[in-house]
């Protein structure tokens, strides 16, 4: 199917979408991929080595991901993940996170503080707890309360990033440059099952309590298992306004190669967004059952590591500016 084709029929399952389940289940991939596999948001090869290693062990798509995904929420160099994330306009340093297995499950922290591993925190309250999201303080007691310690996020380098900001206290995003390595990753297991997971300490020097698309399920990830899964990286505000990760997997099940899904989503986001698409980024990866990934972003700067052996590569997707 060419691109134009593609996007025509895409309208018209589009208003199929309203019009009943069964339409759309017709187009499911049916096809598995045992071999394993992960992707994750920009350059993190550690990460996804990690959590590629467990599913070479034979391991679940779900421990993969939580593997994966502490290893940047440790990484002290990445300022947008766990600790070492730069904080919010008060200093404090908040985090985001969600995941999402294959039985449709999801857990979600937002708003967390002082705590190193959200992305564990969330499968907590998937696992352990009748709810999808817990927030802020009530999240903190509950991780604390499962075993987790009270660590102090804030390095002395993002401590002194901070202090350098508050001279002038000016808010304003820089694409691809301030604060963007939010973790969103990816995984297919030897069994062919898929989750994922979504990790970040939000936007530098945010205001008190802001929290983004990261960990909103269908925003900053979706998973179908019968149909693959889609996670986001940028301006989060954007990002919420179009649930694009549940876009991605909808144009999946509707026969979108994962670029092709991706690369719509953000042309939703850019069209309601008017000549404001030349100062933030959005990008997104997607993989589809059976193996296929791909990715799409506003802005060249974005890029995305994929295994599916103990060599994760790097891609550089195609943008739309
Ligand atoms: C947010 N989407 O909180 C996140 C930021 C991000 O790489 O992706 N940074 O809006």
């Amino acid at each position: 199917m060419n691109r134009r084709t593609f996007f025509s029929l895409s309208a018209l399952s589009s208003a199929g979408l309203f019009l009943g389940h069964q339409k759309l289940s017709a187009q499911k991939v049916t096809t598995r991929f045992t071999k394993g596999k992960v992707v994750a948001t920009w350059n993190v090869p550690d990460a996804v080595a990690t959590a590629y290693a467990e599913i070479a062990l034979g391991r679940s798509a779900l421990d993969a991901i939580e593997a994966g995904c502490r290893v940047e929420e440790s990484n002290v160099s990445n300022t947008t993940v766990g600790k070492g994330g730069l904080p919010d306009r008060e200093g404090k340093v908040t985090l985001d996170a969600c995941i999402m297995d294959s039985t449709g499950n999801a857990g979600s922290v937002l708003f967390l503080e002082d705590i190193e591993h959200p992305i564990s925190v969330a499968r907590r309250v998937m696992e352990q707890t009748p709810h999808v999201i817990l927030a802020g303080a009530g999240a903190q007691q509950f991780a604390l309360s499962q075993g987790f310690e009270k660590i102090n996020l804030l390095t002395e380098s993002s401590e002194k990033a901070y202090r350098k900001w508050l001279k002038s206290s000016e808010y304003k995003p820089i694409i691809n440059i301030e604060n963007h390595d939010t973790i969103g990753m990816l995984a297919i297991d030897l069994e062919g099952n898929l989750s994922g997971g979504c990790t970040t300490s939000g936007l530098a020097y945010k205001m008190r309590g802001r929290v983004g698309d990261s960990p909103i399920i269908g925003s900053g990830l979706y998973i179908d298992n019968e149909i693959g899964g889609a996670t986001a990286t940028g301006l989060g505000e954007e990002i919420l306004k179009s649930v694009g990760s549940f876009l991605i997997v909808e144009l999946m099940r509707q026969g979108a190669h994962p670029t092709e899904a991706c690369e719509e989503a953000v042309r939703r986001i850019a069209a309601k967004s008017g000549s404001k698409v030349r100062d933030f980024q959005a990008g997104f990866i997607a993989i589809r059952k059976d193996g296929e990934v791909g990715g799409y972003a506003i802005h060249p700067g974005f890029n995305y590591t994929v295994a599916d052996s103990n060599q994760p590569v790097l891609n550089t997707p195609a943008t739309l500016l």
